[in-house]
């Protein structure tokens, strides 16, 4: 008996138990002797059903990832769940926790499926840039019908057992002991007269209207934005309609493989090892405890203080928002109704949800009402005298233990800390805007910072579905620092003959989902304008934009112009002038700008200066760089983040790059950073780094 595959017999049942933690990925090491447990039960004549489980926190997670890329071992995940349906005795899966990808494709392959109240199922492939490959586009389809399983695949969303007993996708739902259950059940099922049939032998539910399908397909690939994944999977779902079973599952093997070995898939793997890998902070144990985080405190009701709360809140923690007077509070209290009803009306959440998220949230006006807070995080107006007058009120009314967080995105926390007499519980808590649906959050260190501290954001970001990165402290940390050094070059380029349109077409054309000037009027460029006053920095163009009241898409005009009740940009002729004006009255030569240029002088230095993060070891590593920007800035997720990508594009040409713009304009952004040269030297990549 091997390891990873257990065969205990019980009265007549085969029970084999997978035993790979942590998830039971399905490596060669459980695929070999899985095959040959079932060939074992299959062929010893007191067996009369076979129940498959799995030991742990769940059921198989799919595929091992880790296995794509390198040289195949027999027998695959296909090979195995052919050996299943050649078993004409009951097989029977027993499903806790999540049954995802080829674990969901294993258990089609046996003749019935039972789970826990708690699971969940899904073929969540497209996340990873793959489509199934081991039958789940064939057999998913003949099980729940076309429509449902296209939604589950092109989605990649797992479903809970409601839904997936409504569907049919699992025969029954286990009260009480799975295991148990599943021996009785599929006891049952040997003695039963009934005949045992195979998915594949299922096709009553592929009669549909394809006309019917298309629209579907049309309805579910909408948000596959630059994704190639979500397409080719929906045209493996059709092929079940339109194919017969084997020329199906052959065509969906052609397609699964060509996603693996595609670009995009490679991207999105990488981020789903570095998005777990972020998790692991260097100098902090494993086993640090974290402290208890059961309530909450947020200063400030503007924006960013009641997307925080939101956040907060929609994790389930309890939240007081203090402000300065009973309006403010009364303004950020209505705001965070009148987001959830928004929600509510989307159908994204129900009326009852939204009453208890509210019912978390309440609002005061004295300091005092934080004090049983475990955590409070500050989110008022960005300077650093009045980021020290809270930090000192708080850290009088705190009790012992409780986490002081601000959430600053440029400033330093390390002088914040300094305004407390308990710096070792200060944080930096980045949010992005809006704090309640963006992904990201930068959990900055500071040098008192407790490792427990550190323990606890990283916990808190788990339980309220935030993608956390651990950063250290400098100006802008690693996103807006990033952005900082590419975006003066955006007013550069306009100023040399570019057009707004022109930068932001070669943005979207990379996959971005808009390009600079349009985010800048998005988010309205008196924001950036009210920073550069704070940093003392000016922008020719930005500038007078706002002076004329030009604040972007809210005033119907900034670098491009809105028509009433519109959110597309058109040219705006206001600007072309504006731009000619002020090379003139600088000398700027203007000419063609070519794609190639705009690309060198925006996304490399913005790598430029990643790799100066990593050498200053403010990110930890350089996937931790990708994280931040493919979750809080919107870098393209097939392409796996600014690093990733700058490794498989060839370091050495950017760093020729760099040079080149480094000795024509002699902007230190373009400057290389040693290590970039040392990598474009030795042809290493980030990871070489020690
Ligand atoms: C597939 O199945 C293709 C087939 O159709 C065709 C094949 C021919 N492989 O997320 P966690 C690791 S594609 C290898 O922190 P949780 C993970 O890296 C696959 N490793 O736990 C981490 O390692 P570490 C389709 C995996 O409780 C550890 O396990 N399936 C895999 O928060 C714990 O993970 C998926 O896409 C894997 N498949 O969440 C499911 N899965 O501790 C991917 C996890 O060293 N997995 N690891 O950092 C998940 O969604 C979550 O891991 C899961 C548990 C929900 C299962």
């Amino acid at each position: 008996m091997s390891d990873t595959v257990k065969i205990t017999r019980d009265n007549g049942i085969a029970v084999l138990t997978l035993d790979n933690p942590p998830v039971n990925a399905l490596g060669h090491a459980l695929r070999a002797p899985l095959f040959e447990a079932l060939g074992e039960a299959n062929a010893d004549d007191t067996v009369q059903a076979i129940v498959i489980a799995c030991a742990g926190r769940t059921f198989i997670a799919g595929a091992d990832i880790s296995e794509f890329g390198k040289p195949p071992k027999e027998p695959s995940l296909p090979d195995l769940i052919e050996k299943l349906e050649s078993i004409d005795k009951p097989t029977v899966a027993a499903i806790h926790g999540t049954a995802l990808g080829g674990g969901l494709e294993l258990a089609l392959g046996c003749h019935y499926r039972i789970a826990d109240r708690s699971a969940m199922i899904g073929l969540p492939e497209v996340n990873l840039g793959l489509i199934p490959g081991a039958g789940g586009t064939v057999r998913l389809p003949r099980l729940v019908g076309p429509e449902a399983a296209l939604k589950m695949i092109v989605s990649g969303k797992p479903i809970g057992m409601d839904e997936a007993a409504r569907l049919g996708a699992v025969d029954r739902v286990a009260e009480s002991d799975l295991l148990a259950e599943a021996v009785a059940f599929a006891r049952d099922m040997a003695t039963s007269r009934k005949p045992h049939i195979h998915i594949r032998a299922r096709s009553e539910k592929l009669a549909i209207d394809l006309a019917a399908f298309d629209e579907a397909v049309k309805a579910v690939t909408k948000k596959a934005r630059g994704l190639t994944a979500p397409h080719t999977a929906a045209e493996a779902v059709r092929n079940a309609i339109t194919m017969e079973f084997d020329a199906a599952l052959d065509r969906e093997r052609e397609l699964f493989l060509e996603r693996r070995d595609s670009e995009e898939s490679a991207a999105q793997r990488h981020l789903f090892f570095a998005t777990r890998e972020a998790t692991r902070v260097p100098g902090i144990p494993r086993e640090t405890e974290a402290r208890k985080i059961a309530r909450a405190g947020v200063i400030g009701a503007g924006t960013m203080g009641a997307g925080i709360a939101m956040a907060l809140a929609n994790g389930g923690i309890p939240v007081t928002i203090l402000e300065m007077n009973e309006d403010a509070i009364a303004r950020g209290l209505a705001h965070i109704d009148k987001t959830y009803a928004g929600s509510v009306k989307r159908g994204s959440i129900t009326a009852e949800e939204k009453e208890a998220r509210t019912g978390r949230i309440s609002g005061t006006t004295h300091y005092a009402d934080l004090a049983d807070c475990d955590i409070v995080i500050e989110a008022v107006f960005e300077d650093m005298g009045v980021k020290r007058q809270v930090f000192t009120a708080l850290g009088g009314v705190l009790k012992p233990g409780a986490i002081l967080a601000s959430n600053t995105s440029y400033l330093d926390v390390n002088e914040i800390a300094a305004t407390t007499s308990r710096p070792q519980d200060v944080v930096g808590l980045h949010f992005f805007s809006p704090a309640h649906v963006m992904k990201l959050l930068e959990i900055v260190r500071g040098e008192e910072t407790a490792p427990d501290v550190i323990k606890t954001a990283l916990a808190l970001a788990r339980k309220i579905g935030k993608v956390p990165v651990v950063v250290g402290v400098c100006n802008g940390f690693v996103g807006n620092r990033m952005l900082a050094a590419r975006r003066e070059q955006n007013e550069d380029l306009l100023l040399s003959g570019a057009t707004p349109e022109q930068v932001d077409r070669v943005f979207t054309d990379f996959g971005w989902p808009m390009g600079p000037f349009q985010m800048v009027d998005l988010a309205g460029l008196d924001i950036s304008w009210k920073h550069r006053q704070s940093q003392g920095l000016t922008a020719p163009i930005g500038d007078t934009l706002c002076e004329a009241g030009h604040f972007g898409q809210k005033t119907g005009r900034g670098f491009y112009l809105y028509e009433e009740g519109s959110r597309t940009p058109k040219p705006d002729p206001f600007v072309q002038e504006l731009i000619e004006k002020k090379a003139a009255e600088l000398g700027v030569e203007r000419r063609e700008i070519s794609a190639d240029e705009i690309t060198e002088r925006t996304l490399y230095p913005m790598i430029n200066e990643g790799a100066k993060i990593l050498e200053e070891r403010i990110a930890a590593r350089a996937s931790d760089i990708d994280v931040v920007w493919v979750n809080g800035y919107g870098f393209p997720v097939a392409k796996g983040g600014p690093m990733f990508w700058a490794e498989r594009f060839g370091i050495k040409t950017i760093v020729e790059r760099l040079e080149h713009w480094h000795r024509k304009t002699g902007n230190r952004v373009f400057e290389p950073a040693p290590i970039l040269r040392q990598l474009a030297l030795t042809g290493g990549g980030f990871g070489d780094l020690v």
